[in-house]
């Protein structure tokens, strides 16, 4: 079955057709420019799951296939779960992942060791043409360090060290962050359900 995958972020559609074709061998997926007529979709919701439900229903709707969606960013402690579903707009520019970086270093430059945490999380969701919808959500603890170290990853992947790691996620192998990535677990989980969903 062929799928759309409801996102122009490049960072996830890099790491979306990885996880999949590491897990899913049924599932084509069709990316969002084949569909250039779909504009971008306005991110209203209050969690994860709600955002990430309304990308893959906008998506669903428009192309006449069933589309998966991410929803996802990093929330940290000392913020109060800032910047969490404003991840990508933390600055004010949507998507400049650097600058969203330098700010939340920032604004948490006085925060000392022992109180850094934060955890990645990812809402994937699947919605049919029909209205049906499905969404599992996936979380990595962590915390976040003063300088930024790596280039893998996207996103704060240079500032966020996963708990009992000593290397950030921008210093692992592709490999290394799937398995234990916030949208490695929750695109494993959706694979299930998207057999069951499409496989009748
Ligand atoms: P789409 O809506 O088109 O999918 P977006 O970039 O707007 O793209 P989100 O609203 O879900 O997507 O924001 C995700 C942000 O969270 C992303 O821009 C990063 O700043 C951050 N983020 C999410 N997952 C991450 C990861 O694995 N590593 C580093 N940063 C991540």
């Amino acid at each position: 079955w062929r799928v759309v995958l409801a996102t122009r972020n490049q960072g996830k559609i890099v790491e979306l057709r990885r996880i999949l074709a590491e897990a899913d061998q049924k599932t084509e997926i069709v990316g969002l420019d084949a569909f250039p007529e779909i504009g971008d979709v306005a991110e209203t919701g209050l969690t994860f799951a709600e955002n990430a439900l309304l990308k893959a229903h906008a998506v669903a709707s428009a192309s006449g296939l069933p589309a998966i969606a991410d929803d996802s960013g990093l929330c940290v402690d000392a913020l109060s779960g800032m910047p969490g579903i404003f991840s990508a707009r933390w600055s004010g520019s949507h998507g400049d992942d650097a600058a969203n970086l330098r700010l939340l270093l920032a604004q948490i430059s006085d925060v000392p060791e022992g109180h850094r945490g934060a955890h990645f999380a990812c809402a994937a969701a699947l919605a049919l043409p029909s209205g049906e919808e499905r969404v599992v959500e996936g979380t990595l603890a962590g915390s976040v360090i003063h300088v930024p170290r790596g280039t893998g990853g996207f996103g704060y992947d240079p500032v966020f060290v996963p708990e009992g790691e000593t290397r950030t996620t921008a210093e692992m192998t592709p490999a290394e962050k799937d398995a234990i990535s916030h949208r490695g677990r929750a695109f494993r989980a959706l694979v299930p359900v998207i057999a069951e969903t499409l496989g009748a």
